[in-house]
This record gives C-alpha cells, structure tokens and sequence, in this order.
C-alpha cells in the first residue's frame, strides 16, 4: 500500500535544546494520529538525531539531511549513512534542492548515495525538480526526466521500490511561491507514469512522491488531495509544531 508521509526538513536551523523541545512537542501533538500508511518525518540536522530517535514514537520517525557516498574514511566533517542507521534514524534526503545548488551535487553523486543509504538499511528521499529559468524555457519534464534516470532508474525494482519521491519546484524554495496544486499534480502525474515505464504498474502504485515547496497548513489540504501526491516535504513550516502537525493532520 502507498505510504503518505509528512516530512519536515529543518535544515540548519534549531540548536540541540531548541530542536528537542520542539520534537517533543510535535511527537505529543500527533500522539493520537494512527492511520496505518501515514508517517512523519523530522529531518534533523546531525546533532539532534540520536536524542530524537530515543524521544520518537507512534508515527513519528527520523531522517538525516545527507549522508555521503562513502561507507567510510578520511571525509572530515561528513556523516555516514552507517553513522546516521545507528542513531536509530530511519530516513535521509538525498538531493535536496539546496545541496544540489550550494554542494554542486550532481545526479551521478546522488545516485551514488542513494545505493548507500539503501545499503545501511535507510530510505532515502529522493528530490528532484525544476529551476525557474527550467520552467520558463519549457525544458522542465526533460530536467525532471534525467534526474530520474540518471539518479534512481539504474536501481532493480526491489530497490527502488525502497525509494520515496520528492518533487521540489526549485523556484518554489524559500520564495514563499508555491506551485498550485494542478501544476505540483501534473508534474507528479508526469514522475509516476515514468516510474511506471520503467518498472511497472505495481512498483509505481505503490511509490510514494511528496511535494516539496512553501508547502504549510494552508495550502496543504488542496495539495495532499491530488491524486498523485502522497504528502509533502516541508522546509519553514517544520519549524513551528502547530504548523507542521495541521500539515499532518491534511493527510487524507
Ligand atoms: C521548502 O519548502 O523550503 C523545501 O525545502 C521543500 O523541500
């Protein structure tokens, strides 16, 4: 069955006290909600993500920003997805929109992480989507269409059937626009039938694909019921547990 989830991405925000108590409030508010496929995701930065492991239950879960590529070795200052798995986190985003741009992350690192991640027993968020000048130009299902080839289409079906969707209109990122709701539902319409082409009815059934951009409370409920759109990744509004447990609470 299609898990919906709810995945808040904090970025580099909240220091270690600020994110505890704040996790601790949004695992309290969401204490009753117990729908079989719905789960919640905080993405925390690395700091957090042990404390909030222990701190975690019913259906709030934790997830990394990144891992790298690299089981191990001399790479100072990053973070294994071995590492991130024995903090007790169960997810990672890879390709976050941000990472792309000021890490010059390319499709074949990605994929490269992506292997990883599945090696250590993690999900990973898989992001992909258009810049604004892509959009304007019309080349934007070609973009979306790559960064799907060239980032999880080499993965077996049993792999990718491991993989959640997140389809992120960069131009929509900390721009307070947001794609409306027919425009993020012909896009993720467009990833499922690829999905489809290349592994099958079933496997593209079942895959979940998360909007990602200035996704809040408001706009949530009109998101979430697009046929095609199985929750969102949430950037400013996971910072605010009233926010992001109404945007939970918008799943359907
Ligand atoms: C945002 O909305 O800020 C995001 O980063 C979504 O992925």
């Amino acid at each position: 069955m299609r898990k919906q989830i709810v995945a808040g991405n904090w970025k580099m925000n909240n220091d270690y006290n600020e994110g505890v108590s704040l996790f601790s409030e949004i695992v309290n508010m969401v204490r009753d909600e117990k729908k079989g496929n719905q789960i919640a995701v905080i993405c925390s930065p690395a700091i957090h993500l042990n404390s909030l492991a222990q701190l975690s239950s019913g259906i709030v879960k934790i997830g990394a920003q990144n891992c790298h590529q690299n089981e191990n070795g001399a790479y100072t200052g990053e973070t294994s997805a071995k590492m991130i798995k024995s903090t007790g986190a169960e997810y990672v985003i890879i390709g976050h929109s941000e990472r792309r741009q000021y890490f010059a992350e390319s499709n074949q690192l990605l994929a490269e992480k992506t292997v990883t991640a599945l090696a250590n027993n993690l999900t990973p968020i898989f992001c992909i989507g258009e810049t604004l000048d892509e959009r304007n130009n019309g080349s934007y299902f070609k973009v979306i269409e790559t960064q799907l080839e060239e980032g999880v289409f080499g993965l077996s079906a049993e792999d990718f059937g491991k993989v959640v969707l997140a389809y992120e209109p960069v131009w929509a990122i900390g721009t307070g626009l947001t794609a409306t709701p027919e425009q993020a539902q012909d896009i993720h319409a467009f990833i499922r039938s690829k999905v489809e082409a290349k592994y099958g009815v079933n496997v593209a059934d079942d895959t979940t694909i998360l909007y990602g951009g200035s996704c809040n409370a408001k706009n949530a409920p009109e998101l979430f019921s697009q046929a095609d759109i199985d929750g969102g990744l949430i950037g400013g509004a996971s910072l605010k547990s009233r926010d992001f447990t109404d945007i939970i609470k918008a799943l359907n």
